[in-house]
């Protein structure tokens, strides 16, 4: 089995968190939220991934409770923050609390990738818990100065946690591949879903 890893100071991996069930009770969550969108960016470029977000809609680079088109962002479920507590205190120990209001949903078809950015729209520097679901991905966990290296290659696999918190919660990272044909057959997903837990800061 592969361990658990603290990757950086505050940045914790999991393999293996979820099992195969959860992995498809995600899955089924992620397909019954619509409205997945490839973000276009300020620059005139468009995202390769397909993101509907929960909570509060993300973008960039900004959050707000409307969609590009006008409509209200999804709300935040419940037992996704619940989820979100359960995550953190496997990462950091039972004592820690944590109170999500933000899921982004990320959806990695075979051809996308995320380039080398920081997540720093949030008005709180409460960790990002991250899930994945399907096929793996090679995930670059880079510094907090800028895009270049030096980073490390971290295979994330379905069913794992990676918790970004403290002196890791700036640090540059991106996805530079996604590994096609990767995922348990048993959970019929073809691609990569990632979702991330956040918190807003901002008043609800
Ligand atoms: C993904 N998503 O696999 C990644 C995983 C995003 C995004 O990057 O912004 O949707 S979440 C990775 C993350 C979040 C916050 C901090 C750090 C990593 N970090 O310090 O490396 O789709
Ligand atoms: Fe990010």
């Amino acid at each position: 089995p592969r361990p658990r890893a603290e990757v950086a100071p505050g940045a914790v991996h999991v393999p293996d968190w979820l099992d195969l069930d959860e992995q498809r009770r995600l899955v089924e969550a992620c397909r019954g939220w619509r409205g997945y969108r490839q973000t276009r960016l300020p620059n005139g470029g468009v995202m390769s991934v397909r993101t509907v977000c929960l909570g509060w809609h993300w973008h960039p680079y900004r959050y707000s409770k409307v969609t590009e088109d006008g409509s209200p962002v999804l709300p935040f479920p419940s037992w996704l923050g619940d989820l979100g507590q359960r995550a953190v205190a496997s990462a950091y120990g039972p004592s820690s609390v944590y109170a999500p209001d933000i899921a982004l949903v990320n959806f990695y078809d075979s051809a996308a990738k995320m380039g080398m950015h920081q997540d720093k729209d949030e008005a709180s520097l409460e960790p990002v818990v991250s899930l994945s679901l399907g096929d793996a991905c090679v995930f670059r966990f880079g510094n907090t100065s800028d895009r270049g290296r030096p980073y490390t290659d971290v295979d994330l696999r379905s069913g794992d946690l990676f918790v970004f918190g403290g002196q890791s919660r700036l640090a540059f990272h991106g996805v530079p591949r996604v590994l096609p044909g990767t995922a348990d057959p048993g959970l019929g997903l073809a691609g990569r879903l990632n979702i991330t837990l956040r918190v807003s800061g901002l008043p609800s």
